[in-house]
């Protein structure tokens, strides 16, 4: 079975294309409007050896918000639908990664149950063009259209395209870490039958 997801979402303020490959090899073709969340897709899609394609029209004469939040929700919906029944799955992935004076570790699971944790120092901060504290929004959305707890846990780091690197590429490693398959476990890892 193609772990895959095709998801499109349209409103008056974006217009999101999106495709999902769990079992890609890292390859990206991202384009959203956003500079800044196209170099963070990339690597999240690079470091979770996934495939992804995205094209987002969003209103950005009004501010990146939109955009941000509705590429988050539509990449949440696309991981929900490609882990599917999440039968055989590992379900946890905690990855921490340094990126020189930054150190941020993401943790999640696949529960069912949507939850997100995340103390990144991004308030007041711009990185080029990039309004930083969408960084909590985006992955708000994320883990709420995934249906996962996610921890976003930032233990110190000062430059701001660091912080948000590393907490894009430790989501990407903690994924590709929760949703590889253990041959050993066969059903759905958990106690209770369903996630
Ligand atoms: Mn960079």
């Amino acid at each position: 079975m193609p772990r895959t997801a095709e998801i499109a979402r349209a409103t008056t303020e974006t217009e999101i294309a999106l495709s999902l490959d769990l079992d890609g090899s890292g390859q990206a073709d991202v384009l959203t409007g956003v500079g800044f969340l196209d170099h963070m897709l990339t690597l999240l899609a690079r470091h979770g050896l996934l495939d992804l394609h995205v094209r987002c029209q969003g209103d950005l004469h009004v501010d990146q918000h939109h955009t941000v939040e509705d590429v988050g929700i539509c990449l949440g919906q696309a991981i929900d639908r490609a882990v599917g029944d999440k039968k055989g799955i590992v379900r946890y992935g905690t990855f921490t990664v340094p990126m020189d004076e930054t150190l941020v570790m993401v943790s999640l699971d696949l529960s069912g149950r949507p939850f997100l944790a995340c103390n990144l120092d991004t308030r007041n901060r711009k990185i080029g063009e990039f309004d930083a504290e969408l960084t909590p929004e985006f992955f708000r959305a994320v883990a709420v259209n995934a249906r996962m707890t996610l921890h976003v846990h930032q233990f110190y780091g000062e430059n701001g395209h660091h912080i948000i690197e590393a907490a894009f590429k430790a989501f990407g490693r903690a994924l590709d870490a929760a949703t590889r398959v253990d041959e050993r476990s066969p059903g759905v890892p958990s106690t209770k039958g369903v996630l």
